[in-house]
């Protein structure tokens, strides 16, 4: 592992070598005196060099920023500046009095001095000023004083940086601390450009990246903050932060921050989890990232992702992560110290008991022995709690089967005593033995059951990590993950419970079908009730699609929906004239199924309904040669390679698409089985949904039609 110096001498661009580093700057409870200890060693083991003390919730690093430190308080503020020096780390000591300031009065900068002061007589030697998180309107006297907000703060900071000496470390936080937060943009922000022009040189600026919880933090994007800042900035990093959301909680690698980034930033600090223990993977692989460079050793990564940064694999530095935090958590020698001295009420796992230690008799019950943890045990912990805009591998894999399994699932998707189904694989995926193992054999097609039974098996996967997590000898580790681990457990066994209930194997337990269930079995309090209640369950950005929440119907269209299905078609044909005010549509050849004039074939019409009512159809001519020549003249080849059409609509309410390929899925299929060769199709251009619907759904492609209008488009697919 290389040293701190090591690091600051491969990213230092200039004199100043690069900060990296921790800053605790997340709401809620703050770390305590012993973990940020904790901290500082590790920083200094992993070759991080920097923390910065910026504990929102704090009250006097905020809400009682004036008011000086007692006694009692200095004598522990103290004891840690000085646990950071014998570690090597740089001690920044953050204030943040923007909640209540006024600027322009000379008794309010007199306190911070008086303040910072204080600090700076117990140690510490580096500082910071922080003004994100507060209304930008200024007070009637301050909006006397100065000629904007920025310069109000500018002012204040340029002041008391002076006054401090001119601190080598000196960081500045900006109101418009992301690019989300700029008005109008970076380049034009007139806060940004006073900040660029008139902070010190010697002072450095904190920036969070696009958003506040930035996906990617790009090398273009960098370039354009600091021309503008003059200065490169120090990334704060909420990456890992979990204060937002108490289900969550981030245990992926750092990641999607090219190193190429390292040359031209100033630091970066990681604001990680409230939780201390769990940012084991947050700091460790921040290390590993800021230990690579152009030449560096960790030059060693995987091939085939394009992607690739060529200085550093977040695969690889996870792994080295959860192989040295492996080891932590088999440790009991902090713990049982700990435990045994702070607390009472909680029992530690049994350990050594030396002379005392119990050994059962014959015929009496053996002593528990746990499982040990193992390293695929925390490889999939950190999958199931991996960042905010992605889940680790498996945990992917497992929505992922769990959508499939939903969507294919004739019990779930579609009455199946009213619609005939058509499989072209029944190939078993397991051999017999073990496809006999569980009885998923049921209702469903063979490949159902054998990716039921894979979904199963990461199910217990989960439950056998969740168990020996539990019994790993770090109890201090667990308490933290406690809530997360005990509710992704009982996440996960709703989902096995409901697959289950697809494949026919009997009915969820009573406790879960009871009119009178316990409470874990509405969970999510009054939160989740609201959650539950708005559409896609309130998740507006971390799934490409748009959630899943409406229960539908797909079932044989009757006579009886004839006024549905041409209500339906008029009111999308509508919708695009609205779009588009100068479009004139003539009918289309598919038009006359649509609006009843020629009846669609036998069991090749459907109709989808949700709890309002009808809101989309499918409908197909198994021989479309009659309503060919009825309108268009198509080329007679068409019709030879695709003898049969298709059509339908869905209203814009129905956001999910995976219902309009199913019903798409379906015809094809029936028209397959009637012998037809090819079906197509006729869209409009602007009909991007429908068009989206079919080059998805199957392999609609392009295909040439005479006497198209211009904004037509045909496609078909060989059955
Ligand atoms: C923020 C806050 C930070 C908080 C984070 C994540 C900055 C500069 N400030 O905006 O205190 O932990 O979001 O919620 O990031």
């Amino acid at each position: 592992m290389a040293t701190s110096t090591e690091v600051s001498e491969k990213a230092q661009s200039g004199a100043k070598r690069f900060i990296g580093g921790v800053v605790e700057g997340f709401y809620g409870r703050p770390w305590t005196m012993e973990q940020r200890t904790e901290l500082f060693k590790r920083e200094q083991k992993w070759g991080l060099n920097t923390y910065l003390y910026a504990p929102k919730d704090d009250y006097k690093h905020r809400m009682y920023w004036r008011d000086l430190y007692s006694p009692e308080e200095a004598e522990q503020l103290i004891a840690l500046i000085s646990a950071a020096q014998q570690h090597n780390i740089d001690f920044v000591y953050a204030i943040s009095p923007g909640l209540d300031i006024t600027f322009s009065n000379r008794k309010e900068v007199a306190a911070l001095k008086r303040k910072l002061d204080q600090v700076r007589d117990f140690g510490c030697n580096s500082f910071s000023l922080l003004f994100d998180d507060i209304e930008t309107e200024m007070c009637p006297a301050d909006k006397q004083a100065f000629s904007s907000f920025a310069h109000a703060q500018v002012a204040i900071t340029n002041e008391v940086f002076q006054h401090l000496g001119e601190p080598s470390t000196f960081l500045f936080c900006p109101t418009d601390y992301c690019a989300a937060f700029c008005t109008p943009t970076v380049t034009q922000s007139s806060y940004l450009h006073t900040v660029g022009d008139e902070l010190l040189p010697g002072i450095d600026v904190l920036w969070t990246g696009p958003k506040v919880v930035s996906h990617k933090i790009s090398v273009e994007s960098i370039e354009e903050v600091s021309s503008i800042l003059k200065r490169a900035p120090v990334i704060w990093d909420n990456i890992h932060a979990n204060d937002y959301d108490p289900q969550r909680i981030f245990m992926g690698p750092y990641k999607d921050r090219p190193t190429e980034l390292i040359p031209k930033l100033r630091g970066v600090l990681t604001n990680p989890n409230c939780e201390f223990y769990p940012n084991f993977v947050a700091i460790h692989t921040l290390a590993t990232w800021c230990k690579a460079s152009a030449d560096g050793a960790t030059k060693d990564v995987e091939m085939g992702d394009e992607e690739q940064d060529p200085c550093y694999s977040p695969h690889k530095a996870l792994t080295l992560a959860l192989t040295d935090w492996l080891e932590e958590f088999l440790s009991t020698d902090q713990l049982t110290a700990c435990v045994k001295k702070d607390s009472s009420d909680e029992e530690p796992m049994q350990t050594d008991l030396g002379e005392h230690s119990y050994v059962p008799g014959p015929g009496e019950n053996p002593l528990y022995t746990a499982e040990p943890l193992t390293l695929d045990d925390l490889k999939l912990l950190s999958d199931l709690f991996y960042l905010p805009y992605e889940y680790g591998p498996t945990a992917k894999s497992m929505l992922h089967e769990l959508d499939w399994l939903k969507g294919h699932s004739h019990a779930a998707a579609v009455k199946s005593d009213q619609v005939t189904f058509h499989f072209d694989k029944l190939v078993p995926f397991d051999p017999p033995e073990i496809e006999a193992r569980r009885p998923f054999a049921c209702c469903q097609t063979a490949e159902w059951c054998s990716r039921a039974r894979h979904f199963d098996d990461m199910c217990e996967a989960v439950v056998r990590m969740f168990n020996r997590l539990s019994n790993a000898p770090n109890r201090r580790i667990l308490y933290d993950l406690y809530n997360y681990i005990c509710d992704i457990k009982s996440g996960v066994n709703l989902a096995q419970a409901y697959v289950k209930s697809l494949g026919g194997l009997g009915k969820p337990s009573a406790q879960l079908m009871s009119d009178d269930p316990e409470p874990w079995g509405f969970r999510g309090g009054l939160s989740g009730e609201f959650q539950r209640m708005l559409p896609g369950h309130g998740n507006r950005d971390l799934y490409k699609h748009p959630h899943k929440t409406s229960v539908y119907c797909i079932r044989p269209y009757c006579t009886e929906d004839k006024m549905d299905v041409q209500r339906i078609f008029v009111k999308m044909q509508q919708e695009r004239q609205i779009e588009d005010a100068s479009m004139t549509e003539p009918p289309l050849i598919s038009d006359i199924l649509s609006t009843g004039e020629i009846p669609p074939s036998p069991q090749c019409a459907l109709v989808l309904e949700d709890d309002i009512g009808p809101c989309g159809y499918m409908l197909a001519l198994t021989d479309a040669k009659a309503a060919a020549t009825s309108i268009q003249d198509t080329s007679g080849r068409v019709l030879e390679d695709f003898p049969s059409l298709i059509t339908g609509q869905v209203l814009p309410r129905v956001t999910d698409p995976s219902p309009v390929k199913r019903m798409i899925g379906q015809l094809l299929s029936t028209m397959r089985s009637c012998g037809s060769r090819g079906v197509f199709c006729m869209l409009r251009h602007s009909d991007r949904r429908m068009l989206d619907f079919y080059t998805e759904s199957s392999s609609f492609q392009p295909i040439k039609m005479g006497g198209l209008p211009p904004d037509v488009i045909a496609m078909g697919t060989s059955l």
